[in-house]
C-alpha cells in the first residue's frame, strides 16, 4: 500500500510545482534561501549546490531588489522525487514507460476557460519586465535571463501541431524578451514558417511550472508530436490549458508566470542575444543578433515562482547523466533495425550530448559498425555529437573507467574508428571556428570508436583477466563473516 501512496505522491507533485514543493520540503530535500542577490550569487548558490549527486531543491524568497512575492526555484529536475537510480535499469525503465501502451498513450491537453495562471494580467504598456526576479546566473553573461529551465510554445501554422520546447530566455527590455533557438530545434523550423509567409510569429513563454512539463519540454518527441500529450501521458491526465487571449496558443492554466506576444522576422528586428554561460561548461553561442519577442500580455499567479536551472559545467555531480536521452538513442537504434544493443548510456563530463556510449552483444562482422554509424545520425543522437564509443556487452557503461579501459585494450585507432564531418551542432559547440559561425556553416564532425573485440577474431582476442563474478559472489558470502573489506 506505501508503493501506491509512494506512487500517487509522485505523480501529483510530477503535475503541481507546489505539491513537489511540500513534497520535497517533507522529504527534507529543500533549502530556502532568503535574501540572496539575483546579481551572480544566487547562480553562484546553484553552481555550489551542484557538488551533490541529488543536490538539494534552492527556494529563494525575499531576493534581493525584487518584489517579495516572486520567487524563484532551482534543481527541480533532479530530484529524487523525478529521478530514481541512476543506471541502465532506469534507462530500461524509461524505454518501457513509453512503449506506447494504453495508459501511456499520448493525452491532449484539455482546454479550459481560466487557471491561477489569470490571478494578474496585465497587457500592453503595463507591462514591465523588470519587475519580475531574473539573474544574472554567471560572471560573463550578457544580462538577465527569466527563462532557463521555461516552455516555449509555438503552433505549425501548416501542420497544425503544438510544439513545447525549452530555449533559453533573455530580458531585453520592459516588453522585450530575446528566445535563442538553436538551427533545426522544433521552435526554430515552426517560427521561420510564419516568418516565410511575412508574419510574426505567435509565441508563449512560460517560466514557472509543473516538474513534468519542464521535464517533457527538454526531450526528443519527434516533430508532430505536442509535448503537452507527452507530458499528459506521464501523468495519466490531460494537462489543463487556457487559450492565450492574444495567440489562442495553449497556457498551462496552473502555470506561474508567462508571457505571450509574436515574434517579427529576423530581418525586422534583432538585438544582441547573450552571452551565456552554456552547459558545455564555455561560452560558446558568441553574441550575435536575434530575433525579438515582442511581450503583448504577462500572466502570474499572485505569488509566482519561476523555475530556473542555469548551466553549469557538466563535471559536475548535479549533472546527472542523461537518462532520457541514452533511452531515445536506444530506441532509436533498436527501431532502426540493430539487433543486439544491451545499453546506452551517456558518458559524464560530455554534457547530455557529446559522448554516447553503446553496449551491444556482437553477433556478425559489421555489427559494431551498423550501431555506431545509426547512433551517431539517429533523430536523438545526431544533435552536438562528439564521439560515439561502441563496446561489448561485458563492459559496465556506467562506469567511465571501465569504457576507458575498454578503449585502451580493445580499440585500434586505425583501424577501429569512422571519422565524419558535416553533422548538426549548435552555436554553443565550443569548438566551431569563427569562420564557420561567420558563414553559418553550423556543423562539426564525429568519431565512432569501436572499442570491440574485432568480430573476426574474437574468439582469439586475449582473455579478461578478472575473477569469474559468480565465483567472487560465491567466495564474498563464504568470506563475510570474517573479513570486513568483503562487507557490501
Ligand atoms: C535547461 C535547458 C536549457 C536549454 N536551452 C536551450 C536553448 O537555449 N536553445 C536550444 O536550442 N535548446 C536548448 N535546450 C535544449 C532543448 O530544450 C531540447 O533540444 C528540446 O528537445 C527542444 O525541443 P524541440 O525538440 O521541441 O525543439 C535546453 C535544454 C535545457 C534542459
Ligand atoms: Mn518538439
Amino acid at each position: 500500500m506505501k508503493g501506491r501512496k509512494e506512487q500517487d505522491d509522485r505523480l501529483a507533485a510530477l503535475g503541481d510545482l507546489r505539491q513537489f514543493l511540500k513534497l520535497a520540503e517533507r522529504r527534507g530535500e529543500v533549502e530556502i534561501i532568503r535574501g540572496a542577490d539575483p546579481n551572480l550569487e544566487i547562480g553562484a548558490l546553484c553552481e555550489l549546490s551542484l557538488e551533490a549527486t541529488y543536490p538539494p531543491v534552492l527556494l529563494f524568497e525575499e531576493i534581493k531588489g525584487a518584489d517579495a512575492k516572486f520567487r524563484i526555484v532551482v534543481n527541480v529536475r533532479s530530484s529524487p522525487i523525478l529521478v530514481g537510480p541512476l543506471d541502465l535499469a532506469a534507462v530500461e525503465a524509461l524505454r518501457k514507460s513509453r512503449k506506447g501502451e494504453a495508459p501511456r498513450r499520448p493525452i491532449p491537453p484539455r482546454q479550459v476557460d481560466t487557471g491561477p495562471v489569470m490571478e494578474n494580467v496585465k497587457t500592453g504598456a503595463e507591462i514591465d519586465l523588470g519587475a519580475f526576479p531574473a539573474p544574472v546566473w554567471h560572471a560573463g553573461d550578457g544580462g538577465p535571463y527569466i527563462g532557463t529551465e521555461c516552455l516555449v510554445i509555438t503552433r505549425d501554422p501548416e501542420q497544425d501541431w503544438v510544439n513545447v520546447g525549452t530555449y533559453r530566455v533573455q530580458v531585453q527590455g520592459p516588453r522585450a524578451l530575446t528566445v535563442f533557438i538553436e538551427p533545426g530545434k522544433h521552435g526554430a523550423i515552426i517560427r521561420q514558417k510564419y516568418w516565410d509567409r511575412g508574419e510574426a510569429c505567435p509565441m508563449v513563454v512560460c517560466v514557472g511550472q509543473a516538474p513534468v512539463l519542464g521535464a517533457t519540454a527538454r526531450g526528443a518527441a519527434p516533430a508532430g508530436v505536442d509535448e503537452f500529450a507527452v507530458a499528459g501521458a506521464t501523468l495519466g491526465r490531460a494537462i489543463d490549458v487556457v487559450p492565450g487571449p492574444v495567440t489562442g496558443l495553449p497556457i498551462p492554466a496552473e502555470a506561474e508566470l508567462v508571457f505571450e506576444g509574436h515574434v517579427p522576422p529576423r530581418a525586422e528586428e534583432s538585438v544582441e542575444e547573450g552571452p551565456f554561460g552554456e552547459w558545455t561548461g564555455y561560452y560558446g553561442a558568441t553574441p550575435r543578433p536575434e530575433p525579438v519577442f515582442r511581450v503583448e500580455a504577462a500572466y502570474h499567479r499572485d505569488d509566482a515562482i519561476i523555475v530556473g536551472q542555469p548551466p553549469a559545467l557538466p563535471t559536475f555531480a548535479g549533472r546527472q547523466t542523461h537518462l532520457a536521452g541514452a533511452a531515445a538513442i536506444w530506441d532509436a537504434i533498436e527501431a532502426a533495425g540493430v539487433p543486439g544493443v544491451k545499453g546506452v548510456w551517456k558518458m559524464q563530463g560530455g554534457g547530455s550530448r557529446f559522448i554516447n556510449v553503446i553496449a551491444i552483444e556482437q553477433l556478425f562482422a559489421g555489427h559494431a559498425k551498423m550501431a555506431g554509424m545509426v547512433a551517431t545520425a539517429c533523430g536523438p543522437g545526431a544533435y552536438m555529437g562528439r564521439m560515439t564509443i561502441v563496446v561489448d556487452d561485458d563492459i559496465d557503461i556506467t562506469n567511465s573507467a571501465e569504457v576507458m579501459w575498454a578503449m585502451a585494450t580493445r580499440w585500434d585507432p586505425k583501424t577501429q574508428t569512422d571519422i565524419f564531418d558535416g553533422y548538426w551542432t549548435g552555436h554553443i559547440d565550443p569548438t566551431l571556428t569563427p569562420e564557420k559561425r561567420e558563414a553559418g556553416d553550423i556543423t562539426n564532425s564525429r568519431m565512432v570508436v569501436y572499442a570491440v573485440r574485432p568480430y573476426h577474431w574474437k574468439e582469439r582476442f586475449p582473455k579478461v583477466n578478472r575473477v569469474d563474478r559468480d565465483y567472487a559472489e560465491e567466495v564474498r558470502a563464504k568470506w563475510a563473516d570474517k573479513l570486513s573489506f568483503l562487507k557490501r
